[in-house]
């Protein structure tokens, strides 16, 4: 199917959905200036994610876990949405039911004015209480302290899921509740390498129940080969395209 088709095709069915799921990764904010993780030129590429995103880096060398967070938020703290984010907040607008499950820690969905945004991973503007388990705010960026420490004398640690983690059961049941009623019109999975199976999970269960599934991403990834429709572009520009068309 030429491109041209595919948008008119996606804008056709969004336009007749009534709950729309939509799954992101560190894809959709590439536009923003973010790197990826797994991408040339991603954060794993020259850091190890067991170092830098784990339990046993951060208990091993808490400054250097910190170090890259504050690295991180400092450059997110000057990015702005793209186009990409601006699209799913607009199309929420037109929805009563709406959800973004983003994998993304970078707050940027929000900032662009979506919503029902489910963190699963966490954000990266949040620091937890290493003893009492207290999350609150933090948005200084660079962090006066390294690593930041709680009132209590405890280590404070960026509240995100780091691998070897489980996710937290109040945003997997959100999600659950969301897709499993079986009446997600149209799904979209944009900018992630889907490497982990709750992903891939979600997005057949909502294609199992009748969903329309649209990936977009620059690379295939195991999502292709069950998704209705595969824009290997980028979100920036296609999204806007099928915007457009609505
Ligand atoms: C879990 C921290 C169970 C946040 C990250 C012990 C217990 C449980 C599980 C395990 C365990 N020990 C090991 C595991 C398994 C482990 C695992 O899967 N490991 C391997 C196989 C990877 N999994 C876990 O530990 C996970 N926990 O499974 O718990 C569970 C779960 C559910 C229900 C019940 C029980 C926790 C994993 C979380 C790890 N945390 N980071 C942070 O600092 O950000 S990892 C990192 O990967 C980020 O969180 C990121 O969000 C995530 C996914 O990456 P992507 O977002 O997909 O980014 P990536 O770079 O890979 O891909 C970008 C894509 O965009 C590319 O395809 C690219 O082509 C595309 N793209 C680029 N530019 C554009 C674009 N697309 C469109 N437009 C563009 N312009």
């Amino acid at each position: 199917m030429e491109q041209n088709e595919k948008i008119l095709l996606c804008a056709k069915k969004l336009k007749e959905s009534k709950k729309v799921f939509v799954i992101t990764g560190a894809g959709i904010s590439a536009e923003s200036g973010i790197p990826t993780f797994r991408g040339k030129d991603g954060y794993w590429k020259n850091n190890s994610p067991q170092k830098l995103a784990s339990p046993e880096g951060f208990a091993e060398n808490p400054k250097l876990v910190w170090e890259w967070y504050d690295y991180r938020r400092t450059l997110i703290k000057d990015c702005e949405p793209n186009p990409a984010h601006y699209v799913l907040s607009d199309i929420e607008k037109k929805l009563t039911q709406f959800m973004i499950a983003t994998q993304n820690v970078d707050g940027l969905h929000q900032r662009a004015g979506s919503n029902n945004v489910v963190e699963i991973h966490g954000s990266i503007w949040e620091i937890k209480c290493t003893e009492e388990n207290k999350i609150e705010k933090n948005t200084e960026a660079p962090l006066k302290e390294l690593p930041p420490k709680c009132s209590c004398g405890a280590l404070m640690r960026p509240n995100v899921v780091w691998f070897g983690e489980t996710l937290p059961e109040i945003q997997l049941m959100k999600i659950y509740n969301f897709i499993k009623s079986g009446d997600v019109d149209f799904t979209f999975v944009i900018g992630t390498s889907a490497l982990f199976y709750y992903i891939i999970d979600w997005a057949q269960i909502a294609k199992q129940s009748g969903s329309f599934l649209v990936e977009i991403n620059l690379d295939n990834t195991t999502i292709s080969s069950i998704a209705d429709v595969v824009f290997l572009d980028k979100a920036g520009l296609i999204l806007p395209e099928i915007y457009n068309h609505l």
